[in-house]
């Protein structure tokens, strides 16, 4: 079958300006006639894929997904492209269609996701690009296809009736190949390449049990193939397995208020050994052991300390790399093993180079983001999992290897606080009037802390050199104390402030305290320091995480 390409006249929509991961607009601004089209098109003739480029597509099963995947596979055949390998149902996980880029040598992918944040109707979409080596496209290629979405007058598009997308085979779409692909199963077999899965399979038979949480998201279909039908958990042992346009009206966020169910499983009476959660697309992890939440930072810390457990690490890792606002925590570990380590900008984006040239074995964000070099994105799934094979073998309950982990390396009490839908005028009123104030904070003191060093984060890339400013500001107290502020950049109402609080206690400090308790001087001092409540009239956090 051949079909004429159409060239459709456009104009430029104002504000396609990627984010922290892709652009993420609400439903409504997406549906407008030609907005997903112009943004495609912006990619395409920015991103640079040479001739019989193959092109991954998948997304999170969220409401509009499978319509712009039809967009995007017409677009894709009138733009050049040899081939589009599209998961099943229109469904790939983030770190699956990572894994799928990287697998299959494709030029790169569109995944259609907004992450955490709701979907439906009335909520959120987004599309982001991913490059060659499987990671989200770095801030030189977004920056390139938001200034075409500036100038962009036509796109491209053939006139194909939608291709059936349930239907595991290839069909062709003017001369362009649409594969369906089984969504899990090549990703699946590279968590057998990983992990030692005959040790998890004993320790279930053993009586080891487990929950887990997908949310109504993108990982439920992963999550029952590899825990219940390749390891043994017991039918059930998913929860909200089915993914939903909607995410059953739910945020697919896994953290304490949106995944509170799961909370008051792990601490009640007939708790299971493990518990965890994903979001809307599968790259992040949530980590519960009975009676015991773990950090994302404390978790990134631990799996590094143990990760030599499982087959795919057994070699030792090259280095730890973890986000700027994410706690010292894995800073620890990668001394004590004599390994380098990196503080890099908030995305995944900026773990790419240093994957990519061997430099950092495994990376985490304090925002339930872990993962390796086995792909280029954070991968929820991928931390259960190791998680799973160190217990298979380390044989000891969550909590007692979390206070283990403690005594060894001291402990970093975290916490994030969000300001969410702060009128975008105060909040950029708060973060340029502290960013006037940073000079003069040093040896002041607030309470008990005193300012070591206060400044806004700016990062080099030690691979390619690219250098980006302005990455959140940070206050440094004596004594490894701090706290962060950072505007979000994944939101689509107002802005989100994210306000960051550690405190470290060492080796042999109060290691066993409630957080909240360890955190109250830090959280007073940023009041005092950044003023919120003075240029937002809140006065408590809308979700601490
Ligand atoms: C948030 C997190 C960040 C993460 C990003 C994408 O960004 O803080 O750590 O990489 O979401 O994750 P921001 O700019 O809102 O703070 V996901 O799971 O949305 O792809
Ligand atoms: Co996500």
């Amino acid at each position: 079958m051949s079909a004429a390409v159409t060239v459709v006249e456009t104009t430029p929509f104002a504000g396609q300006k990627p984010g922290t991961s892709g652009l993420r607009k609400k439903v409504k601004v997406f549906a407008q006639p030609g907005y997903a089209e112009n943004f495609i098109q912006s990619v395409f003739d920015t991103a640079g894929a040479p001739a019989n480029s193959i092109l991954v597509i998948g997304g999170d099963g969220r409401y509009l997904n499978r319509t712009v995947i039809q967009i995007a596979i017409r677009m894709a055949a009138a733009n050049g492209y040899a081939k589009v390998l599209v998961g099943q149902g229109g469904i790939l996980s983030t770190p699956a269609a990572s894994h799928v880029i990287r697998k299959y040598g494709a030029s790169g992918g569109l995944i259609l996701s907004a992450s955490h944040n709701p979907g439906g109707p009335d909520e959120d979409f987004g599309i982001k690009y991913n490059i060659a080596n499987g990671g989200p496209a770095p801030e030189a290629v977004t920056e390139a296809a938001y200034a075409r979405t500036l100038t962009i007058d036509q796109y491209r598009i053939v006139d194909t009736p939608d291709i059936d997308l349930d239907t595991i085979g290839k069909t062709d779409v003017a001369g362009l190949t649409v594969h369906v692909i089984d969504s899990v199963a090549d990703y699946a077999a590279l968590m057998e390449t990983l992990f030692d899965f005959a040790a998890i399979r004993a320790n279930v038979a053993a009586g080891f049990t487990m929950t887990f949480d997908a949310m109504n998201a993108v990982t439920g279909p992963y999550a029952h193939e590899i825990l219940e039908n390749r390891l043994g958990f017991a039918k059930g042992t998913v929860k909200n397995g089915t993914p939903l346009e909607d995410f059953g009206g739910h945020h697919p966020d896994p953290n304490m208020v949106h995944a509170h169910a799961l909370f008051d499983a792990m601490f009640g009476a007939a708790s299971p050994d493990f518990g965890a959660a994903s979001d809307g697309d599968g790259d992040r992890n949530l980590i519960l052991g009975r009676g015991i939440f773990v950090t994302p930072s404390d978790s990134l810390a631990m799996l590094a300390a143990n990760a030599t457990l499982a087959p795919g690490y057994k070699a030792g890792l090259k280095g730890i790399a973890r986000s700027m606002p994410t706690s010292a925590a894995a800073d620890r570990v990668a001394e004590a093993l004599g390994l380098p380590y990196y503080e890099t900008p908030t995305g995944w984006k900026f773990f790419g180079n240093l994957l990519d040239a061997g430099m950092a074995t495994i990376c985490g964000e304090e925002s339930a983001g872990t993962g390796s070099d086995h792909v280029r994105e954070k991968d929820g799934l991928w931390a259960v999992l190791l998680w799973l094979n160190i217990l298979a073998i380390r044989k000891m309950p969550v909590a007692e290897l979390a206070k283990e982990h403690w005594a060894k390396y001291g402990r970093n009490y975290y916490a994030r606080h969000d300001y969410e839908a702060v009128e975008s005028a105060k909040a950029d009123a708060l973060m340029s009037e502290l960013t006037g104030a940073l000079g003069a904070l040093p040896g002041k003191r607030f309470g008990p802390l005193t300012v070591a060093t206060a400044d806004s984060f700016a990062y080099t890339d030690p691979v390619d050199h690219s250098t980006s400013a302005n990455q959140g500001l940070r206050v440094l107290f004596e004594g490894g104390s701090r706290v962060a502020f950072r505007l979000s950049g994944t939101g689509t109402e107002g802005a989100t402030i994210r306000v960051y609080l550690e405190r470290f206690e060492p080796v042999g400090g109060n290691l066993a305290a409630e957080t909240p308790d360890m955190l109250a001087d830090i959280i007073t001092a940023a009041e005092d320091i950044a003023g919120i409540a003075r240029h937002t009239g809140r006065t408590k956090p809308d979700v601490v995480t």
